[in-house]
């Protein structure tokens, strides 16, 4: 049975990736930082159903000596470093906290799988963020970088760095460069998640508007279930590489709400609010990627679509915010 030890297992990405792992057979460990409410902190992989069949490990990316603990005991075949302050507003609020968890962090994990388990093979959560100010219209494995946020930055350093261990220590170090995802366990501060759970009050009657910032931002948005099989399939491959992961398809935040507000028969226009106080000190006004080389090496292509994915959303909004009235 393969081993696997997933950092940042209670977020988004971690839960799905954990339940693609089980369905595989593989023995799944997650790494889960100490927190007063761990009551709470596994909410994600019970809305899956399988809280049960993952094994927590306690650590935190910031402690090299926890990291270090857990990948000599456990001895893992796959490790995937997801965990990071995720999130890009946050991150000129708290720059040092998310240079020291979103880039060194991963250094450290490097550290732990070079020094204890050098043979694993490993997985780095970079991004397209990374892109910022774009400098090809079209993003690719081979397009510049241009960080626009210390979160951004914070990612470059620990995409290099994987790429470093790559080549200096003959790692299995692979890089997905993915693009925006989400899914019914996207947290509430991203925008996807905001306006499904907003537009979903609005339809049952408990809110009456959604304030959001600048809805000309245009994202490249694929489902978060489809992207943790192409992590998958980079720690399969014989060789460690770098993968960018998306749609290929660009939509602006006002044409993603508008699905939204469709599917519960509503008018965006009666309740959307424009708040400038949401707009960011730098903003990434376009991303799109190219995965060609994902579909061409991997045999990987999203499968569900933007109208699809916001649908399912907002139904399990409704049916949340239903529940708990
Ligand atoms: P997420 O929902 O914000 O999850 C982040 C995870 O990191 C959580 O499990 C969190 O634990 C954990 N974490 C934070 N600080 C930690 C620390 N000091 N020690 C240990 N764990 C810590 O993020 P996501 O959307 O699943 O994304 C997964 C990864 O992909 C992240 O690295 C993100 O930056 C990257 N990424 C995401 C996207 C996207 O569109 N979703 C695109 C490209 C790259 P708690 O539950 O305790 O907070
Ligand atoms: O913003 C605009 C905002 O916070 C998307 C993370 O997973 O993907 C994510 O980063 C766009 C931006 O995601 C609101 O200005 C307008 O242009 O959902 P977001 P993000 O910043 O693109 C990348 C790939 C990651 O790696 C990150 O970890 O939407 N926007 N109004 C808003 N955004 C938010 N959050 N809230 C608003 O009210």
């Amino acid at each position: 049975m393969k081993k696997a030890l997933i950092t940042g297992i209670t977020g988004q990405d971690g839960a799905y990736l954990a339940q693609l792992l089980l369905g595989k057979g593989y023995a799944v460990h997650g790494l889960v930082r100490r927190s007063s409410t761990t009551d709470m902190n596994d909410v994600r992989l019970r809305w899956l159903g399988i809280v049960d069949d993952v094994q927590m490990v306690d650590g935190d990316l910031a402690d090299l000596s926890s990291l270090m603990r857990i990948v000599r005991d456990l001895q893992p075949d796959e490790v995937y470093n997801l965990a990071a302050q995720s999130f890009v507003k946050t991150s000129w609020q708290q720059p040092l906290l998310t240079g020291a968890i979103t880039g060194l962090g991963c250094a450290n994990v490097l550290e732990a799988v070079r020094i204890e388990k050098p043979d694993a093979h490993f997985y780095q959560a970079s991004s397209s963020e990374m892109y910022g100010l774009i400098q090809e219209p079209l993003q690719s494995e081979t397009t510049p970088f241009y960080p626009r946020s210390p979160y951004a930055a914070a990612k470059l350093y620990a995409h290099w760095m994987t790429v470093n261990y790559r080549e200096s220590f003959g790692m299995h170090a692979s890089s997905g460069i993915l693009f925006n995802h989400e899914s019914p366990l996207r947290g509430i501060e991203f925008v996807t998640r905001k306006v499904t759970d907003g537009v979903a009050r609005i339809k049952l009657g408990v809110s009456r508007e959604l304030r959001l910032g600048n809805i000309d931002a245009k994202r490249d948005w694929g489902h978060a279930r489809d992207y943790v099989k192409a992590m998958w399939l980079m720690l399969q491959q014989e060789r460690a590489d770098d993968y960018v992961v998306a749609t290929g398809r660009t939509v602006t935040v006002r044409d993603m709400c508008r699905i939204a507000f469709e599917h519960c028969g509503l008018a965006m226009d009666d309740h959307l609010v424009v708040d400038p106080a949401l707009f960011r000190p730098a903003e990434v006004d376009l991303l799109l990627g190219n995965a060609a080389k994902a579909k061409a090496r991997l045999g990987w292509e999203a499968e569900t679509s933007l109208e699809e994915m916001i649908q399912e959303m907002v139904d399990a909004d409704l049916n949340r915010i239903s529940a708990n009235r």
